[in-house]
C-alpha cells in the first residue's frame, strides 16, 4: 500500500520537536527529528517567548528532513495555548509574544469582571475555565497598559497561526486553539463580538476560523529556498496541544478520562457538547474545542513544571529523571504534601525555595534533598489528580472505566502507579509522544488517509505500546488524601 510522511511540529512551554510520522496500511511510526528549549525572556519587567528562535528550529528541522530526502506529504503546527502575536499593517511581526507567565495579568481578572463582563457572563459564553492568563486578560492588561504591539495590530494571530503565517503568508485562526482564549462561544462556534467589543477589538482582527484538517496554504517561496523543499502544504491541526493530544488517546471508547502530562496535567473527558453549569462554574472546568465537533472537559493543573523548575534551579551535576525518580522513591512516602495549584507555584522566583515554604507555613516536614523533594512533587500531583477525577466522575454523564495518561510525564512509571492508587481506577500509559502523533493523525486525515478519530486511536493503539497499571495500597492512600483536603485547607487559610 501507500505509505505517506508527516511533518510535526510540536511546542511546549519548556521546549520543543519536530518529528517525522509515518502511516501505511493502518500502522504508525514516528521518528524524532530534532528536540529544543523553548525558554521564557525576561527583560524591560516583562516575559517573552522568542517566535522568530522558534521559526528558526523549525526551519533547522525543515532542512534536515531535506537534506534526509524525506518526502514530506504536509507540515502541522502544535503550540501550547493562550499566547498570540500582533501582526502589523505591513505583515510584519509587531514584537516578540509576551508568554503567558508574565505577571502583567494579576489581578486583570477581577478588574475586567469590574468594569466590562461579570464572571458568570463571560463562563456562559465561553465554558473557558478563569486562569488570569487566558488571551481575554492579556488582552485587557495590554490595553491597560497602552501597549504598542497591540494598539498597531492589524491582525492578532494565536501561536501556531503565527508560526503557519510565518511559513505561508495565510492569516487564520485554528478553531481549537482559539478556543484557549476564553473569547470563542462553542455554541456559534466563533470568536464572541460581545467579548471582542470590550477589548475595543473588532472580528476582522482575527484570522477566518479553520477546523482541524484544513489546508491553510502552502510554503511560501522563500520557505521553499531556504530549506531545498517543494511547495509542502500546511495544514492546520489541532493548533492547541492538548486538542492534538487528546485526539491521540488509544481509547477504545467513550468511557475513558485522560491526564496529558507535560509542563501542565490536563485532567478531563471528551464530551460531544460543552458543559456549562454552575457546578462546572464553581469547579472551574473549561470546555475547549476538540477535533470533529468534541469538547474536551477538563481542569488545568500544575504539572512537571513543579519539577521543571527545580531541575533548572539546581546547580549541583545535572540528573537524569530516573536517578531523580530512584531517590524519590528512595525516601519516605508522605512526609510533606502541597496542592501543586496553590497560586504560589506559579511562577515563583524559586520553586524549591516556595515548596519549602508551603510545608513551612503548614507545619509539616521540609523536604530538603532532591529525593525528597521529587517525592513531595509526585505524591502531591497524585492527590490533586484525586480530587479533579473525583469531581469529573460525578459530572460526567457516563461511568468513567480508565484513566488515560499521555505526554512525556507518562513516562515516570511511579508517578502512573501512585495515578492509578489514588485515583482507585486502571491506569494505562502512552503514547509519549501522544501531541505530535495527534498532529500528525490531522494530517493524515487531511490527506485522506484516515477517516475519524476512532480510526486514529485504533491505529495508534495497535502501533504503540501501552503500559497497564492496577491500584493498590488503597487505604494508605486514602488516608493521604484525607490529609492533603486538610492541608489544603490550612493553607488557603492563611492567606
Ligand atoms: C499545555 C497548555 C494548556 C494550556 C497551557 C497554557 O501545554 O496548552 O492546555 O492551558 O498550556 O497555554
Amino acid at each position: 500500500g501507500k505509505n505517506k510522511n508527516f511533518f510535526a511540529v510540536d511546542l511546549g512551554a519548556t521546549s520543543g520537536r519536530t518529528i517525522i510520522g509515518t502511516l501505511s496500511d493502518g500502522h504508525f511510526e514516528s521518528e524524532e527529528l530534532t528536540r529544543f528549549d523553548n525558554n521564557l525572556i525576561e527583560t524591560g519587567g516583562h516575559f517573552y517567548w522568542d517566535i522568530y528562535a522558534l521559526y528558526n528550529e523549525i526551519i533547522k528541522g525543515l532542512k534536515l528532513a531535506a537534506q534526509r530526502k524525506i518526502d514530506i506529504g504536509s507540515i502541522g503546527i502544535d503550540t501550547w495555548g493562550v499566547d498570540f502575536v500582533c501582526i502589523g499593517q505591513d505583515g510584519q511581526i509587531m514584537r516578540n509574544p509576551i508568554a503567558y507567565r508574565d505577571p502583567h495579568t494579576f489581578g486583570m481578572m477581577e478588574k475586567y469582571f469590574d468594569e466590562s463582563l461579570n464572571k458568570n457572563e463571560v463562563y456562559k459564553i465561553t465554558g473557558i475555565q478563569f486562569m488570569n492568563f487566558n488571551s481575554l486578560f492579556q488582552l485587557y492588561a495590554m490595553r491597560k497598559n497602552n501597549d504598542s504591539a497591540l494598539a498597531a495590530a492589524n491582525k492578532i494571530l494565536f501561536i501556531p497561526d503565527a508560526l503557519s503565517y510565518m511559513l505561508t503568508g495565510e492569516e487564520v485562526c485554528e478553531y481549537t486553539i482559539a478556543s484557549t482564549s476564553q473569547m470563542l462561544d462553542p455554541k456559534t462556534k466563533d470568536l464572541d463580538n460581545k467579548i471582542l467589543s470590550t477589548l475595543g477589538l473588532d472580528r476582522n482582527k482575527f484570522g477566518k476560523i479553520v477546523n482541524p484538517g484544513t489546508i491553510i496554504g502552502t510554503i511560501t517561496e522563500e520557505i521553499q529556498k531556504i530549506t531545498g523543499l517543494g511547495a509542502i502544504p500546511v495544514v492546520a491541526v489541532a493548533g492547541h496541544d492538548t486538542g492534538s493530544a487528546v485526539a491521540a488517546v488509544p481509547a477504545k471508547n467513550e468511557n475513558f478520562a485522560y491526564l496529558s502530562s507535560g509542563t501542565w496535567s490536563l485532567m478531563g473527558i471528551e464530551t460531544k457538547d460543552a458543559i456549562i453549569n454552575d457546578i462546572s462554574y464553581e469547579r472551574n472546568f473549561t470546555n475547549e474545542g476538540g477535533i470533529e465537533g468534541t469538547t474536551r472537559f477538563l481542569k488545568n493543573i500544575c504539572g512537571m513544571w513543579l519539577l521543571e523548575r527545580c531541575r533548572n534551579e539546581w546547580t549541583d551535576a545535572p540528573k537524569t529523571y530516573k536517578e531523580l525518580i530512584d531517590e524519590a522513591m528512595a525516601s519516605t512516602s508522605f512526609q510533606s504534601i502541597i496542592n501543586p495549584d496553590d497560586a504560589m507555584f506559579a511562577n515563583p522566583s524559586n520553586m524549591q525555595n516556595a515548596i519549602q515554604e508551603y510545608c513551612r507555613l503548614t507545619n509539616q516536614h521540609i523536604p530538603t534533598s532532591h529525593g525528597e523533594l521529587c517525592r513531595c512533587i509526585f505524591e502531591s500531583l497524585a492527590l490533586r489528580y484525586r480530587q479533579v477525577f473525583d469531581y469529573l466522575k460525578d459530572m460526567a454523564s457516563f461511568p468513567i472505566n480508565v484513566l488515560h495518561i499521555i505526554g512525556g510525564g507518562s513516562l515516570n512509571e511511579h508517578l502512573d502507579q501512585f495515578t492509578s492508587d489514588s485515583l482507585g481506577v486502571e491506569v494505562l500509559a502512552g503514547p509519549q509522544e501522544g501531541t505530535a502523533i495527534g498532529n500528525i493523525m490531522l494530517q493524515a486525515k487531511a490527506a485522506g488517509m484516515v477517516k475519524d478519530i476512532w480510526e486514529m486511536r485504533k491505529i495508534i493503539a495497535d502501533s504503540i505500546k501501552i503500559k497497564h497499571f492496577m491500584p493498590k495500597d488503597k487505604e494508605e492512600w486514602d488516608a493521604a488524601y484525607k490529609q492533603f483536603l486538610e492541608i489544603v485547607d490550612k493553607k488557603d487559610k492563611i492567606q
